[in-house]
């Protein structure tokens, strides 16, 4: 996971941002305009107790920019967080597009990312239930493509002129603006229970996919579907994937709860630290693919944005790799001011008629125009292509360029037509001539009519605990909707879905179950779906180690170094941060006390053996880490007498804490050993349930 020196090379688009950073250290405080301040704490007054008077040109000056300072927040997507990397291609992919970016493995593109949290606002916690954002910018010599994408790979709507209904549903109510950051209230219900196209994403956002682990172990999809074009002018429908090397993993709806209390920054403080550790989060990127010949094999229809393409029945190709290494230098010059729009593309990659995708190319710069002050957002920063841009757009707010000559409009002959269009040929881009044809009508097509099928192929492919989770999900969500017409539609709309789980829904809400249950048979399964399938590794795991007065050094120590040697890191808790000293005579000191840390911000715990134990049979804080992870099926670590503090808690009835003999123990997660000094055996073990997560 360590990455080499060289990957710390600043990519093209990093040293360009150089040119813009200001560094302060040690410099004396100016004006804006440059003149040195001699005083910032006292007003300019009429008198010691007088008035401030308007000649304060740095008063004046200091507090109107404060008054400006802010900028409205994204409509959706406000609370989001931003990284830079970089993006390779695997193999030259010339045989499916023109795209310079896809031909050269040796080519590293710059890229940044913003993940992103849909709903709430921007200070909002980063664990509620919601899609993610997973939003990237690649900088190429072909000047910007971004793909603005999620984390689930279809959406709620087949068409874009329904997202403002959608939004406005989903979001706070607007007579209280309750509640923050959450569907689970009357409208948005409303919404769903009234638009049928939604159910399959509602399988989605109920699911654990609705409360990612990480950032950096989500998946990320383009949703809709794209057009690849290669130089031959051949086209081919494409799915866009970003496949988590560190596989697909998630919280419990608990631990999302506690977490947004704890620590509302999780997410965005898990991946800052990640990269800061040099543990760059690495995503793959796979391609779907479908000939133009294929577009009606299909038992739905591929521009339907409420569809997947099943993995087994059209392979994802894995055809390159991102690496995010290097943090934002500032939050708000960078992800807030980043401007992300599907109508950024490079020659090579073009659209499809997709009518969520087409609406969308309208929607992204309409609202940058609002958000970031005008036409000429391109030039900040973090927005700027990598290569120079030419055209004849001018002025505007906050022009930032000096554009020089008096030719501003084409054609020309003062400038010889420069800045000249370019032929395909030689890189301009062409649109794919698609033959499009018909009579103006406000319909949908009857194709995106089936709004179950695949919504049960979800159901079905999820395992009995990602089932019952689904389920509680819906108890929560539902059973915050005060209407119950709403909760009982609720339950005959998911009836369509599976009799079974309409069933379920129905005992937690307090409304009758479906009255004709739904006996389908279908069973068809897609084992891509369930994350119980996914990538299971110990790397970048955070395991909480609780000591006292007398804890046992060499255990402490042993199991240390075996996390270290697997990439899995550890804080030390205790009552206070004050050093604590072992049976050995060796100080620890803690980096965290229970005041101000909880078992939900760790992927697991563990307990050294010694004298410690039974300070900690006394702390309640102690009991309840124990207690905690175990309710939310983390993996518990106990080495020799720490035994006796898990005969304290919950999970007395499943560590095994008699004669062990020095044999490891291990069981639904909890991992001991008695009477043995070499915990060579225990690491792996434990190493390995961490490993599993759950
Ligand atoms: Fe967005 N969406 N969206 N969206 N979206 C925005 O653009 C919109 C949709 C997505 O990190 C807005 O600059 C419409 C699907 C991301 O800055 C806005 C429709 C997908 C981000 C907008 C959709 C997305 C946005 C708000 C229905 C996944 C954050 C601020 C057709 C493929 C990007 C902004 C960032 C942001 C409109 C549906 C992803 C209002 C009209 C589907 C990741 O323009």
């Amino acid at each position: 996971m360590k990455k080499k020196p060289q990957d710390h090379q600043p990519t093209k688009k990093q040293q360009q941002l150089e040119d813009f950073k200001v560094n302060h250290e040690g410099k004396d405080l100016t004006t804006d305009q440059g003149t040195k301040v001699s005083n910032t704490s006292e007003s300019l007054k009429a008198g010691q107790r007088g008035p401030t008077i308007m000649e304060d040109f740095h008063f004046r000056e200091k507090v109107t920019h404060f008054d400006h300072e802010r900028i409205p927040e994204r409509v959706v997507h406000a609370r989001g967080f931003g990284a830079h990397g970089y993006f390779q291609v695997y193999e030259p992919l010339t045989d499916i597009t023109r795209a310079k970016f896809l031909q050269d493995p040796n080519v590293k593109t710059p890229v940044f990312v913003r993940f992103s949290t849909v709903v709430g606002s921007r200070g909002s916690a980063d664990t509620v239930r919601d899609v993610r954002g997973f939003a990237t910018k690649f900088y190429t010599e072909e000047g910007n493509f971004d793909l603005v994408g999620n984390n689930m790979p279809i959406f709620f709507i087949q068409d874009a002129i329904k997202f403002p209904d959608l939004v406005h549903a989903i979001k706070p109510e607007p007579d209280n603006e309750i509640p923050q950051a959450s569907a689970a209230h009357d409208t948005f219900w409303d919404w769903v229970v009234n638009n049928q196209e939604t159910t399959h994403m509602i399988m989605w956002l109920l699911s654990d996919r609705g409360i990612p682990r990480s950032f950096r172990m989500m998946e990320g999809f383009g949703v809709h579907t794209f057009r690849l074009v290669n130089e031959q002018g051949k086209a081919r429908f494409v799915k866009f994937h970003w496949k988590p090397k560190l596989g697909v993993h998630s919280l419990t709806w608990d631990e999302a709860q506690k977490i947004a209390g704890k620590d509302p920054d999780f997410n965005r403080k898990d991946l800052w630290d990640a990269i800061n550790n040099g543990e760059y989060p690495e995503f793959e990127l796979g391609l779907q693919i479908i000939e133009e010949e294929q577009e009606f094999d299909f038992d739905f229809d591929i521009l339907d944005a409420t569809k997947i393409w099943p993995e087994e029945q059209v392979p994802v190709k894995i055809v390159g790799k991102m690496t995010l290494n290097k943090n934002q230098d500032n939050f708000f010059a960078e992800t807030e001011q980043a401007a992300f729009h599907m109508g950024n593309v490079v020659p090579g990659i073009d659209f499809t008629n997709d009518p969520l995708l087409q609406g969308r190319l309208f929607s992204y710069l309409d609202t940058q125009l609002l958000r970031l002050g005008g036409p000429n957002f391109h030039e900040i920063p973090i927005n700027r292509p990598i290569i120079q841009y030419y055209n004849n757009q001018r002025d505007g707010f906050h022009r930032m360029t000096i554009d020089q000559g008096k030719v501003a409009y084409f054609p020309n002959s003062i400038r010889q037509n420069y800045p000249m269009p370019q032929p395909g040929k030689d890189g301009g881009y062409e649109h794919y001539q698609e033959k499009v044809e018909g009579r103006k009508v406000r319909t949908r097509s009857e194709s995106f009519n089936d709004h179950f099928s695949q919504a049960r192929l979800f159901w079905n492919s999820m395992s009995p605990a990602e089932k019952k989770h689904i389920i509680k999900a819906f108890h929560f969500e539902v059973g915050n909707v005060m209407d119950k017409k709403i909760r009982q539609k609720v339950v005959d709309l998911f009836n369509q879905v599976d009799g079974n789980l309409a069933r379920e829904i129905a005992k937690g809400i307090g409304v009758e179950p479906p009255t004709k249950k739904n006996t389908m048979s279908i069973t068809a399964t897609s084992p891509a779906l369930s994350q119980e399938n996914t990538v299971k590794t110990p790397q970048t795991r955070k395991v909480a180690i609780l000591i006292d007065e007398g804890f046992n050094y060499n255990e402490f120590r042993q199991v240390i170094v075996g996390f270290q040697k697997n990439g899995v890191h550890s804080e030390v808790i205790s009552k206070t941060l004050s050093p604590v000293n072992s049976e050995e005579g060796d100080q620890i000191e803690p980096q965290k006390s229970y005041a101000n840390s909880h078992s939900v911000i760790y992927d697991g715990i563990y307990i050294p053996g010694g004298q410690h134990v039974e300070n900690l049979i006394g702390h309640k804080e102690a009991k309840d880490f124990v207690n905690d992870a175990f309710a939310h099926a983390k993996p518990i670590g106990a080495t020799n007498q720490a035994l006796d503090l898990l005969t304290n808690t919950l999970v007395q009835n499943i560590a095994y804490t008699n004669d062990h003999n020095g044999q490891v123990y291990s069981n639904l997660g909890v991992v001991t050993v008695n009477d043995s000094q070499d915990l060579t055996e225990f690491n792996s073990a434990f190493i390995e349930a961490i490993a599993q997560h759950r």
